[in-house]
């Protein structure tokens, strides 16, 4: 019986890819590392840390040079954060919330980002949601589950009462991992490893949810 949703944040709600994505792009140009939008697509729902392993690759650079390539990216994601506003919620996101909310689901955000408080209050849906678990919240990062039962417990739910909805392999994999139910958005590619699967948020709705959840659950 499905008490809760629980919401990844980027590629789900808003679109900050591209944000973390820019960041990204001018540290590895400033670092002469070759980096493209592509290559970012792996960066997906990844933490800050192991997105910048990925970049660097095996260079070798001390624990202290990561450290302030970590904060330095940071820096540039905070500064393109400043301007988000509702309109960057992403189609559906918005209409699904409310609807939910409405049926008396409970409402959670799991996101691997350590910037998620300043996203949801830029996006104004702080007080659309009961429970927040963000990259300060659990030490593992996805695909280990922690980040979803965090958030799981903070709606006083257990992990099968809660739809975890994601964008990412690693973020789908987590929910799995932890006993939940999954909803993936994008390519079958992507997120074929979900119980139920939709291109995005766009025109979903409880009805359509419920209906393929349930014929997953058979
Ligand atoms: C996000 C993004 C990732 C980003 C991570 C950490 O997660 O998808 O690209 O690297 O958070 O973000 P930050 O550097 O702000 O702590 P999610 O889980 O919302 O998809
Ligand atoms: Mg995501």
């Amino acid at each position: 019986n499905i008490q809760g949703f629980i919401f990844d944040l980027d590629g789900v709600l808003t679109d900050t890819a591209e944000y973390h994505y820019l960041g990204w792009q001018k540290l590895a140009d400033e670092e002469n590392i070759p980096f493209t939008r592509e290559a970012n697509e792996a960066l997906r729902g990844v933490s800050r840390r192991e997105s910048l392993m990925l970049i660097i690759g095996d260079r070798p650079y001390s624990e202290a040079q990561i450290q302030e390539m970590m904060e330095r990216k940071n820096r540039y994601y905070v500064e393109l954060i400043e301007n988000i506003t509702a309109k960057d919620l992403l189609p559906g996101a918005i209409a699904l919330l409310d609807e939910l909310r409405q049926t008396g689901m409970k409402i959670g955000i799991g996101s691997a980002s350590k910037n998620a408080h300043t996203v949801i209050k830029r996006l104004g849906i702080a007080d659309k949601v009961d429970a927040i678990a963000d990259g300060y919240s659990v030490q593992k990062p996805k695909p280990a589950p922690d980040l979803f039962l965090y958030a799981a417990q903070q709606l006083d739910l257990k992990p099968q009462q809660c739809v975890v909805v994601e964008d990412a392999a690693a973020g789908i994999e987590a929910a799995l991992a932890g006993g939940m139910w999954t909803v993936g958005l994008g390519p079958v590619e992507r997120v074929g490893a979900a119980h139920v699967v939709f291109p995005s948020l766009a025109g979903v709705t409880w009805a359509d949810l419920r209906a393929k959840l349930n014929e997953a659950a058979k």
